[in-house]
């Protein structure tokens, strides 16, 4: 049973989780926007006319042709201004000792800014153990699921994957899933594969509509082309947005 995010509030203990609902519920919207363009002008732009519409941005900032530490400033001022927070959508899946590298140096330093990550859950508990001894403030979301066509995350991985979860909640504050993964409702499930107007990109891309993805479990929605490739991404999101918001307040009315 899904409970509204107000009530919510009393399960989630990860302070980043917990900042997110209050977002959401000052926002009215759970929907992430997942900017997947790759120079700075472009991402800046969709933030500055998406930001009002959504409660998490993604990135993926190694796809940022010209990245420079100037870009962070300035999503960090975006995320102020709009109040949203960030997911850098890393996917860590290394060593503890080697992922501990990959998020606080490098070019990128994400942990310096960061609010989540994700990783995968193939290497162990090693990875959560190695990402959290250099975080600051995150929460790690572990991936359970993919959306993927072929993905090798059968249930038996899956639960694994929410044992791993269980067993650190201080760090983990939910799952990239399609679909809720577990009954426990500390944790917040993100779904990608979101897309209003197309089922799949021909790469093995699944694409469902917002309403499904509610249906099935998500607390977030995750969605890229969908609204980073239309000619009015502030006008689309906010579709995306209303069709996902009013999706979840249908499914926890009393
Ligand atoms: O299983 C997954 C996990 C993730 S984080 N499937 C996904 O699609 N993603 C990410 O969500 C993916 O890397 C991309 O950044 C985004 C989906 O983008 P879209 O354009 O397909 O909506």
């Amino acid at each position: 049973m899904v409970q509204p995010f107000s009530d919510r509030l009393k399960y989630v203990t990860h302070p980043k989780a917990q900042e997110l609902i209050k977002v959401i519920l000052r926002k009215s919207t759970n929907l992430c926007l997942s900017a997947d363009v790759t120079s700075s002008q472009q991402l800046l732009d969709l933030v500055e006319k998406v930001g009002p519409h959504i409660c998490l941005l993604k990135t993926h900032i190694d796809i940022v042709s010209d990245f420079t530490p100037d870009l962070i400033e300035k999503l960090k001022k975006l995320s102020k201004e709009y109040d949203f927070l960030i997911f850098e959508d890393r996917k860590f899946a290394d060593l503890g000792s080697t992922v501990q590298k990959q998020f606080s140096e490098g070019v990128y330093r994400i942990s310096s800014w960061s609010d989540f990550i994700n990783a995968h859950v193939v290497v162990g508990p090693g990875i959560i153990k190695g990402l959290k001894s250099v975080a600051q403030d995150q929460g790690l979301i572990l991936i359970a699921q993919m959306s993927a066509a072929g993905n090798l995350c059968n249930e038996t991985y899956t639960q694994e994957a929410v044992k791993m979860a269980e067993n650190d909640r201080t760090f983990v504050c939910g799952f990239i899933c399609t679909k809720s993964v577990s009954d426990d409702q500390s944790f917040l499930n993100f779904v990608p594969g979101v897309n209003i107007s197309s089922t799949g990109d021909g790469l093995g891309q699944q694409w469902v509509s917002p309403s499904e993805a509610i249906e099935k479990g998500a607390d977030v929605i995750i969605v890229g082309r969908g609204i980073y490739q239309s000619s009015e991404p502030a006008e689309t999101a906010k579709e995306y947005k209303e069709q996902a918001f009013k999706a979840y307040l249908d499914l926890t009315k009393e």
